[in-house]
């Protein structure tokens, strides 16, 4: 090879592993923030990371020849050097080599791609299994081994300093926008499945560090699985756009060992136990009056507003609402089923029996709406049992 020619190809070389180092290594390292892909953390991320990574090296490689090649006649075969242009108009030779080399390639990267895919799919095997169903705007988790489920919603903290007139500056939230009031918590070294629907409109369960994405859809039960390697916490969102509040349903999931989680399990259980008696002993005024206001500030109050005023035309105001003032049945209904055709969703699933009958108590009595009405957690339970009934007869 000419001297001329070596030091082009060298240049050329350099310049695509520098490009790629700096990619992978420097970049990282100068900024603080990963530019490459994140290694996440369970198998499935990890070959989805290794892949990439082979892909990104036989993209360097190309990179490398294509560039040498167009460089040398750039600067060689240049006309003043007294070079003419070829001639020649086709090439079944070339023609040849040029399909052959990338489709052998693309077949070399197709193999280990599928393999990774066909691995994705296959839950079998699992040791536990998680319904997750996905609300506008809150997920519900459900652990079919364990007959633990609650719903997870966005923070207290978050959720109070995303409303503008809280004056609250979002800055000052650790986690703004990312920090649930129950974190779904899952042991590590353990194959789980997830069974991932939705309630109402298209919802996507999305934690980057667990390395893949499923779309929640209602009346349809998609599959996925995990086995996570390290304990630690995970975030992520909901990846579809779902309605308003689609930016305010985060997820976080907390890996823990095995004898942490049991531990915590056995927490859950006894905790699940105090609800009950809570949901079943009389509360008074007051008490209901209390808890209404804070579930009213999570669940109402960011399309009925703070004061119960409303955003029209989507959000009727409460404060003296023929609704809220009106027969308390129907009130009851409302909030329980939703009301067809309107953003009023049903919360009979996103809610707990107490919180239900709390917030019914609490719209009936603040804002000026002085009805006096008492709603008692009990008969929430009851017309929901009623109405389960209803539905489950044959
Ligand atoms: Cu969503």
């Amino acid at each position: 090879m000419k001297k001329e020619n070596t030091v082009i190809v060298v240049l050329a070389v350099l310049a695509a592993v520098i490009a790629a180092t700096w990619l992978v290594l420097v970049a990282p390292a100068l900024t603080g923030n990963e530019i490459n892909m994140t290694r996440g953390v369970t198998s499935t991320s990890a070959s989805h990371y290794n892949l990439h990574m082979i892909v990104l090296w036989v993209c360097v490689i190309i990179g490398i020849g294509v560039f040498t090649a167009m460089f040398t006649s750039i600067v060689l075969h240049r006309k003043s050097r007294g070079h003419k242009a070829a001639t020649f108009s086709h090439s079944t030779l070339a023609e040849i080599i040029w399909t052959v080399i990338p489709v052998l390639i693309l077949v070399a990267m197709a193999v280990p791609a599928t393999t990774a895919l066909i691995k994705m799919e296959d839950s079998s095997g699992a040791e536990m299994t998680v319904k997750i169903t996905g609300f506008q705007w809150r997920w519900k988790y459900e652990y079919l081994d364990h007959d633990i489920s609650f719903i997870s919603a966005l923070d207290t903290a978050s959720n109070a300093a995303r409303q503008l007139e809280s004056g609250i500056e979002p800055a000052s939230v650790e986690n703004y926008l990312l920090d649930v009031d129950h974190p779904l918590v899952l042991p590590i070294g353990k194959k789980i499945k997830f069974l991932i629907t939705a309630d109402d409109v298209i919802h996507s369960w999305w934690v980057p560090a667990l390395g893949w994405k499923r779309d929640a859809i209602p009346g349809f039960v998609n599959e996925a699985w995990t086995n996570i390697d390290e304990p630690g916490t995970y975030r992520g969102q909901c990846a579809e756009l779902c309605g308003k509040d689609h930016g305010f349903m985060p997820i976080v999931v907390i890996a823990l060992p095995q004898a942490e989680f049991d531990a915590w399990t056995r927490q859950q259980l006894a905790d699940s136990q105090n609800q009950q008696q809570e949901m079943e002993r009389l509360w008074t005024k007051q008490e209901l009056m209390q808890h209404g206001e804070s579930v009213y500030a999570n669940a109402c109050a960011s399309c009925h507003q703070s004061e119960g005023q409303g955003l029209t035309p989507a959000f009727p105001a409460l404060a003296g609402s023929k609704v809220a003032t009106g027969p308390v049945d129907a009130h009851i209904d409302i909030v329980m089923n939703g009301r067809a055709g309107t953003a009023m969703s049903a919360w009979r699933e996103k809610l707990s029996e107490t919180d239900i009958a709390a917030a019914l108590t609490y719209t009936r009595n603040a804002f000026g709406n002085d009805t006096g009405d008492v709603v008692q957690p009990l008969t929430i339970t009851k017309i929901k049992r009623q109405n389960t009934k209803q539905e489950t007869a044959p």
